[in-house]
């Protein structure tokens, strides 16, 4: 039977994520090359001051407290001191904790503080860390929920299961910080997050995303149609002022049918939006250039693997002229390579990273192959005896940037942390920093379409390149005279630099010196930074929903004082789902 909690909508709950700080060694799991950043993690994490900083919100536990009718706080990015605090000071009734595999031992810290300062409360274990092995021995918790979480908690608090999904309105990063320097955040300027689904249906052997949700043919659609899409989308942008969309879905547009609907619907209404998705290079192909363009899809995430990958996700795609073509209309794109297939061996491994970097997309990350416990590839490797013990591999550096946690039968052990790094060394030697091939990108997208007959199109080319004479034109002279001063030309900053002056004229002519000086100086202050081994957190956020909110004003509990963010989140209910 279905676990229901006594108290039902009138529970008190706390959801919180793992505790940090993240981007340091310690002993419960932290890694200092483990930071809670995105593009520093595992994508610019070798460009050094170019690299790309920035945050993104535990977005699962977002989705969730948007769907809880029962007083609910959010607690996100706590201090290990931070969660006793309010384990102290607020009593709960249920109490969720959200993580992956590698942060284990910190979810196990999380359940036993809470043993310890609130002995009454049921602990509810969710997200990837649920697939961890024992995982039941190691954690103390009473529930632990493998799958989707906001269906589990309306059953748990006897809410319907099955009413429309509301969506949080929240903007999909925070903190965000390049050259050194952290550009004021206008309203609007950064994108919403946008959550279509959970799972992919494809169930390539490795993926823990689409085994978490069911594997191969399976997935959760939170929005069925288009047009229930559109609802939440148009609802989010009256909310946040936004323009553009981080859609974190693993494969939007393999939802044709959903994705057509909400172009059909965006053009009707006249909206201009961005929107930045992850998709396979399969379905990629199967849009039509102006489909995706009218889409406004402007940025994409997407898997490379090698030339004869097994995938059928890449079967019978040229990924390197999809990517080139893409680019040419404006589309950036981030590639993804895993090093360590099956397949690899030390002497092709050159040959593997060449192939990657002949793609020259504007961002790349490179991951180690991983059989992650709950996926095929881990069942397969567990059958062969081919893993890792815990004694020869931490659970915390399972995170894919430093060692296999399997014997390669190829490659020797260590071995891969090295090729790791070259090949992110190599795609910053051939292409360059990110931020300059982005910017190329956008130019192509503005030149091909800026006098486009769509007025909708037209809109979106002009916002997305709106800083093209100022901050762009400065970034790419503050880089040139970067690399100058360190004894290096970079031709393709020189000529991109001349073309940004021939295209926006005596703005950018005037400008890129006066911004870039400014620029160049940042840098200069946060190579410093970085040399002294600086690292960055994430802020602590606390919001609450509004029952909890009522209920906090009826208590008049005071406030606490100090550098978190304390606020209640907008949600969206979508009008048809
Ligand atoms: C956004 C993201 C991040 C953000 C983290 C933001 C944050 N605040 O946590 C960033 C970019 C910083 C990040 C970092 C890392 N990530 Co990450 N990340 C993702 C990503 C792309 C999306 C997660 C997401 O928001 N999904 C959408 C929400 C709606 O789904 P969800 O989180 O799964 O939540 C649902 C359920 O799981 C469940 N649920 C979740 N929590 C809880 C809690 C309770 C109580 C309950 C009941 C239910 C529940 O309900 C939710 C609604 O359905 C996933 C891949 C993916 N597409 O899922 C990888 C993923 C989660 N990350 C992963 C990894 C490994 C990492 C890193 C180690 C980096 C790396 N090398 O990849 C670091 C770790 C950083 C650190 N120090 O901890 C792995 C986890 C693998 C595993 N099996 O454990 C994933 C699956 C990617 C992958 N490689 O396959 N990540
Ligand atoms: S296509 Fe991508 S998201 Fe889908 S199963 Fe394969 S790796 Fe996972």
């Amino acid at each position: 039977m279905f676990p229901t909690h006594p108290l039902g909508k009138h529970a008190k709950i706390l959801l919180s994520s793992v505790f940090g700080p993240y981007a340091q060694d310690d002993a419960f799991g932290s890694r200092t090359i483990n930071p809670m950043e995105l593009y520093h993690n595992q994508v610019t994490r070798f460009q050094g001051v170019f690299s790309l900083r920035m945050f993104h919100r535990s977005f699962g536990l977002l989705l969730m407290q948007a769907n809880i009718d029962a007083p609910c706080t959010l607690l996100d990015f706590p201090t290990r001191e931070r969660f006793i605090a309010e384990l102290q000071e607020t009593s709960y009734d249920i109490i969720g904790i959200s993580g992956i595999i590698p942060n284990i031992r910190k979810v196990a810290e999380m359940c036993r503080l809470v043993r310890l300062h609130q002995p009454k409360a049921t602990i509810v274990v969710g997200g990837h860390v649920t697939n961890a092995v024992d995982v039941e021995r190691i954690v103390d918790a009473d529930h632990f929920v493998k799958g989707d979480g906001v269906a589990w908690f309306r059953r748990f608090l006897g809410q319907d299961p099955k009413a429309p999904v509301r969506h949080p309105a929240v903007y999909s990063g925070f903190g965000m910080r390049i050259l050194g320097y952290s550009p004021k955040e206008k309203p609007g300027d950064t994108a919403a997050i946008l959550m279509p689904s959970v799972g992919c249906p494809v169930g390539c052997n490795f993926c823990s995303t689409s085994a978490l949700f069911g594997g191969k043919g399976h997935f959760i659609n939170f929005y069925e149609t288009g047009d229930a899409l559109f609802d939440v989308m148009h609802q989010i942008e009256g909310k946040l002022g936004v323009q553009s969309f981080f859609v974190l879905d693993e494969n939007f547009l393999l939802h044709r049918k959903r994705a057509l609907r909400l172009l059909e619907l965006m053009q009707q209404h006249d909206k201009s939006w961005s929107l930045y998705v992850f998709s396979s290079a399969r379905v990629l192909e199967s849009y039509d250039i102006e489909q995706l363009v009218g889409l406004g899809v402007s940025w994409v995430w997407m898997g490379l693997e090698g030339d004869n990958a097994a995938y059928p996700k890449l079967r019978h795609v040229d990924t390197r002229s999809l990517v080139k073509k893409l680019q040419s209309h404006g589309i950036r794109v981030l590639g993804s390579t895993i090093i360590g297939l099956e397949e690899h061996r030390p002497e092709d491994m050159q040959a593997v990273i060449d192939y990657a970097v002949s793609h020259a997309t504007d961002f790349h990350q490179f991951m180690l192959y991983t059989p992650n416990p709950g996926t095929q590839l881990y069942e397969k490797h567990k059958a062969e005896g081919s893993l890792l013990s815990p004694d020869e591999i931490d659970i915390a550096d399972t995170h894919g940037q430093y060692r296999f946690s399997f014997r390669h039968p190829h490659i020797p052990a260590g071995w891969e942390t090295q090729f790791l790094a070259e090949a992110f060394q190599r795609d910053f030697e051939v292409n360059g920093p990110s931020l300059a091939r982005l910017i190329r990108t956008q130019m192509e997208g503005w030149k091909r379409y800026r006098n486009h007959p769509d007025a909708r199109i037209r809109r979106r080319i002009a916002w997305e390149n709106r800083s093209m004479a100022t901050t762009y034109a400065g970034a790419v002279w503050a880089m040139q005279h970067w690399f100058k001063q360190h004894g290096k030309s970079v031709p393709q900053l020189e000529s991109l630099l001349t073309e940004m002056k021939t295209l926006f004229g005596w703005q950018a002519r005037a400008l890129a010196p006066v911004v870039g000086m400014r620029l160049l100086l940042s840098m200069r202050a946060e190579d410093r930074r970085l040399r002294e081994g600086k690292t960055y957190e994430p802020t602590t956020f606390l919001e609450k929903n509004p029952p909890a909110i009522a209920l906090e004003q009826a208590q008049a509990v005071k406030s606490r004082a100090g550098s978190e963010i304390r606020r209640a989140l907008p949600v969206v209910t979508p009008v048809m789902a």
